[in-house]
């Protein structure tokens, strides 16, 4: 028995869940008309229904006793005191003081990193100014007019998601690319399309050793330098963000081309740090503190909200009923505007591969559930394609509806049949659709009693699929800011709940190990190791084909 599943209201809950699992939440809505206000949350331009949730009142008093009891409160103290949370690697976890955006210093064993933190601020805003204004030169004397970040997961997945995010807000003169494959194609396809002359390479990375990473951007520096023929001209065209100084050295760049972060900083929850520079590039500085500005104002609202209005903690505690209770083993992100396509996939990572872990934080393996597979698309794209198994597959997922209520930049009808659509998804999850209403459906159609007795079983939903509407004021740095944020504390929260340690990764660190000595084989180098059969066969098979093409 694990500590967790000892906790009072744990067993409480269990037993709530006996009832709990048959109300329907068409029933719940017609027992409690008050719940659209009750179970409603507003911060920092984000507001949150969670009322279309399989919950009562107690239900969230229950939830609330469990995260105070599994120590949430004490967590988020740690966290903003800059305590080592991250316990495995001895390091805090400390992105809050990156968007603190008040004079009160923020302390990592009694040193105040706010002075570090605005010093790289300033040092981004200065040089994003120039790239921007067009004073940053390339060695043709030409103002940049691409950007080329090189970087892969958290140094490369938080600057994506957010360029593509706040592309209304992007300069106009500047391209932004990411490239994160070592499949070279992604590489070929983007130095196709930019000129060396006008790009800067920003090479991205924490460790500065990650092997994809360091292969694509010693294949850039090369192309590069085949077009500018003069090594001095790579000072104008490479800059880095990383912690490691030494290792930029060494790749070639000036450390006056290096912003910096800490080892506080983890890669996922970096896109606040120097990691941000490609927003900064695109969205200019004043839009950049705005996305700060958002996050901070989450920041504050978690730290200082009491848990029943605590919005990160609340989407934690009904993420922690689904998975552990009905034994959901996956949750949906939805968003319904275009340019945030990429905030499933930037989730996926901040969720799974923090909370994807199985040993607590004292060393016992879990006995429950941990973080689910998360998933997703663009929510009227995934309508025409996977809704079909959350409205009447198996499995329950609950979804997250995220949208911005501004339509502004729409043309003439599309926001309102994009938001339209949003509603009516959530609403038939919800609801379901009876017998009776299918029949009588079929029958309004003008079929048969024999047509509505065959067809009627596939026209039934059970509904009762749990889901958030997440609703923006706008689509800008702000609110963005505040919702990353907001995401960023939840899985936190949930972590905490778990007795995880949501800040490392040592999955992420073996896969950084395991393809060398992999790689050293398909290369013909060193003695090939005993290897299972099916490696060995795989690499054999590879091989000979290499050296049937180079024959060829
Ligand atoms: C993020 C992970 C991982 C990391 C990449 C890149 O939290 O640690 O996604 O960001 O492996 O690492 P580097 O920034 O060191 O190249």
């Amino acid at each position: 028995m694990s500590r967790l599943t000892e906790l009072p209201s744990w067993k409480a809950l269990w037993s709530h869940f006996t009832r709990a699992r048959d109300w329907h939440m068409r029933e719940l809505f017609e027992e409690q008309p008050a719940r659209a206000s009750q179970f409603w949350l507003e911060h920092a331009g984000l507001h949150l229904d969670y009322s279309k949730n399989r919950i009562t009142g107690q239900t969230v008093t229950l939830l609330l006793q469990l995260a105070r009891e599994a120590g949430v409160p004490e967590g988020i103290a740690a966290m903003f005191a800059g305590e080592r949370i991250n316990t495995t690697e001895q390091r805090a976890a400390f992105h809050v003081a990156l968007r603190n955006r008040s004079s009160l210093p923020m302390c990592i064993g009694g040193e105040d990193v706010m002075p570090q933190v605005r010093s790289v601020l300033q040092r981004m805003a200065a040089f994003a100014a120039k790239v921007r204004h067009g004073e940053w030169l390339g060695y043709s004397r030409q103002p940049i007019t691409d950007v080329v970040n090189i970087g892969i997961g958290g140094s490369d997945l938080g600057s994506l998601m957010a360029c593509q995010a706040l592309r209304a807000h992007a300069h106009p003169r500047l391209n932004m690319h990411f490239v994160s494959n070592v499949d070279s194609a992604q590489l070929q396809d983007t130095l196709r399309r930019v000129h060396a002359e006008t790009t800067l390479f920003v090479i991205e990375s924490k460790t500065f050793t990650t092997q994809e990473t360091l292969t694509n951007a010693h294949t850039a520096r090369d192309w590069f330098l085949r077009r500018a023929r003069d090594p001095a001209a790579v000072a104008s065209h490479f800059v880095a963000v990383s912690t490691n100084l030494k290792a930029v050295r060494e790749f070639g760049i000036d450390p006056s081309n290096m912003f910096e972060f800490w080892d506080w900083v983890g890669g996922r929850f970096s896109l606040w740090s120097a990691i941000g520079l490609p927003i900064m590039l695109s969205i200019g500085e004043r839009n950049f503190l705005d996305l700060l500005d958002g996050a901070y104002s989450m920041d504050c609202h978690f730290r200082d909200a009491p848990l029943e209005s605590n919005m990160p903690v609340l989407m934690a505690m009904l993420g922690i009923w689904y998975i552990n209770f009905f034994g959901a083993g996956s949750h949906v992100i939805a968003p319904y505007d275009q340019p945030l396509h990429r905030l499933p996939a930037f989730i996926q990572q901040l969720d799974m591969e923090s909370n994807g872990k199985r040993t607590t934080r004292d060393g016992t393996l879990v006995d429950y559930e941990t973080a689910p597979i998360i998933w997703g698309g663009t929510g009227v794209n995934s309508q025409h394609a996977f809704f079909q198994l959350l409205h009447q597959g198996t499995h329950i997922s609950p979804i997250d509806f995220i949208a911005s209520l501004d339509g502004r930049g729409s043309l003439p009808g599309h926001h309102e049949i994009l938001m339209a659509n949003m509603f009516a998804q959530a609403e038939a999850f919800m609801r379901g659709r009876t017998a009776d209403e299918a029949r009588a459906e079929l029958a309004a159609q003008g079929l048969d009693d024999e047509a509505i007795g065959r067809l009627c079983a596939f026209k039934v939903f059970d509904g009762n699929r749990p889901s958030n509407t997440l609703l923006l004021d706008h689509l800008d740095p702000f609110c963005l800011g505040a919702l990353v944020a907001l995401y960023e504390h939840k899985i936190f929260v949930q972590g905490m709940v778990w007795g995880l340690n949501s800040f490392d990764q040592w999955g992420v660190e073996l896969g950084k190990k395991l393809a060398q000595g992999i790689l050293d084989e398909l290369e013909g180098l060193g003695t090939p190791a005993p290897r299972d059969a099916s490696t060995r066969h795989l690499i054999d098979l590879y091989r000979e084909q290499r050296a049937r093409q180079r024959c060829a």
